[in-house]
């Protein structure tokens, strides 16, 4: 093959092209990204500092381009599929999450690239849930929804045809490429007729919203992208002047001078017409929008301190209260950079300065990084938190369910269960984190 498309362009365009759909389906994710975009510019321009910071972390490129999104499936099949596709866009899946911890009755991993190059050229994240039918206790519902996800198929014909050709050649031409994506595209379009009748989709809904969401539509729709902002308490605070209503908690830690993993907020899904077979009309609620503001990834030791006053917290009625409350009870969360890295609690990303790199030859490896950052040789980096947060999703999935939580779809973790249907293991986010920090300080010669 002459000329090869990368895995980074292939994800690129994607997420471009999926971008680009969205704001036709849903006009209201191009309000938040014009609303996102413009308090990103303020906060740039009104602080030098973090700019010129994100600009030495490489990060100031791929902010503009970043969005994860998010989409549900209902059988083995389809996410093995996912899988085998979102390889050839260089994203594996990271994590594993069970949410039926809090009524929902999925369980999820995230799709992203993992290598640093990758990452800071377009970070696209795909948040993706298979349903659990194990957990529709009506045996009768649960054969049917299984018959129905049986018969159907969410790939195009040509997805299956490209995607053959990639495994067997092991690249695409730009053209194979080009068709790839145009192909993928189309199982995550929103299809206003749904595959059953109105009477099936009302037992499905009324065992739970998310069951009739997965199982009664051709595609597995993409239900919203994120973009990332650097001030999410001033984008939730604007949102209704942009006519979004926003969900009434912001999700995650509080603000901070340094911002720890991440912090969430969506706007309600939107009730669309659809229609059932024999042409009956109804509506679908399952479409929203989010925004996200990310922070440093927290090592096991920071985020065990983050779930005990997570929880400590709880929850509250009111945005303004709660973060207040949230606040006081993160007191003892370190809030420096200094603290975070000599309290093992997050992880960084070590560079060489110029001094530094002058005086390469008195670093040793297992040398204390302190003493050369504060004598100028060496620059520390807070690693962005890339992944995902299971009390801040569940926030996220109930606030679009009309906050009902369905005890009787509580289920025991079935990580072994949702591999087996991937077709392979979830990687460890932990260990992707420290391994960044570990090439990290290899090449400073600090390991
Ligand atoms: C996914 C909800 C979780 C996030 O950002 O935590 C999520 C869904 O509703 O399918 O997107
Ligand atoms: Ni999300």
């Amino acid at each position: 093959m002459a000329q090869i498309l990368t895995a980074d362009e292939i994800r690129e365009r994607f997420s471009q092209a999926m971008s680009a759909m969205y704001q036709q389906e849903v006009p209201q994710y191009g309000t938040l990204l014009e609303l996102v975009a413009d308090v990103n510019l303020a906060v740039l321009e009104s602080n030098p500092i973090l700019h010129q910071t994100l600009v030495n972390a490489d990060e100031l490129a791929r902010l503009n381009v970043e969005r994860h999104g998010a989409i549900r499936v209902g059988k083995a099949e389809e996410l093995s599929m996912l899988r085998r596709i979102f390889a050839v866009m260089g994203m594996s899946p990271v994590s594993y999450y069970d949410l039926s911890e809090a009524g929902v009755p999925v369980h999820s991993t995230a799709f992203r690239p993992v290598d640093d190059a990758a990452l800071s050229r377009n970070p696209f994240r795909i948040f993706t849930s298979l349903l659990r039918l194990e957990l529709i206790e009506d045996t009768a519902l649960r054969e049917r929804a299984a018959a129905i996800l049986a018969k159907r198929d969410i790939f195009t014909p040509g997805c299956r045809r490209l995607l053959a050709e990639y495994e067997a050649q092991g690249a695409f031409s730009p053209e194979q490429g080009q068709d790839f994506v145009r192909e993928v595209l189309e199982t995550f379009r929103w299809h206003r007729h749904a595959t059953v009748d109105e009477a099936t989709y009302q037992a499905l809904h009324n065992e739970h919203r998310l069951i009739a969401d997965v199982v009664c539509f051709p595609g597995c729709h993409i239900n919203h992208l994120t973009p990332r902002t650097l001030d999410i308490d001033r984008v939730q605070a604007l949102m209704p002047e942009c006519g979004i209503a926003p969900k009434i908690l912001i999700e995650g830690p509080p603000r901070r001078e340094v911002p720890i993993l991440l912090r969430q907020t969506s706007f309600k899904a939107l009730e669309e017409p659809v229609l059932f077979n024999g042409e009956q009309q109804g509506t679908h609620t399952a479409r929203f929008g989010e925004i996200e503001q990310r922070g440093v990834a927290l090592t096991p030791k920071g985020r065990a301190l983050y779930d005990t006053l997570l929880q400590q917290a709880g929850t509250g009625k009111e945005n303004l209260a709660h973060q207040l409350h949230l606040q006081t009870v993160f007191k003892p969360f370190p809030d420096s950079e200094m603290l975070l890295r000599r309290q093992g609690l997050a992880y960084f990303r070590y560079r060489l300065t110029p001094s530094g790199e002058a005086h390469r030859q008195a670093i040793r490896p297992g040398d204390d990084p302190q003493p050369l950052i504060e004598r100028g040789w060496v620059l520390a980096q807070p690693i962005i938190y890339e992944d995902f947060l299971p009390v801040s999703a569940a926030g996220i999935f109930q606030s679009n369910l009309g906050n009902e939580t369905q005890a009787r779809s509580r289920g025991n973790s079935s990580r072994d269960a949702f591999e087996a249907a991937l077709g392979g293991p979830v990687l460890d986010e932990f260990r992707l984190y420290q391994e960044a920090e570990d090439r990290s300080k290899r090449r400073c010669g600090l390991l």
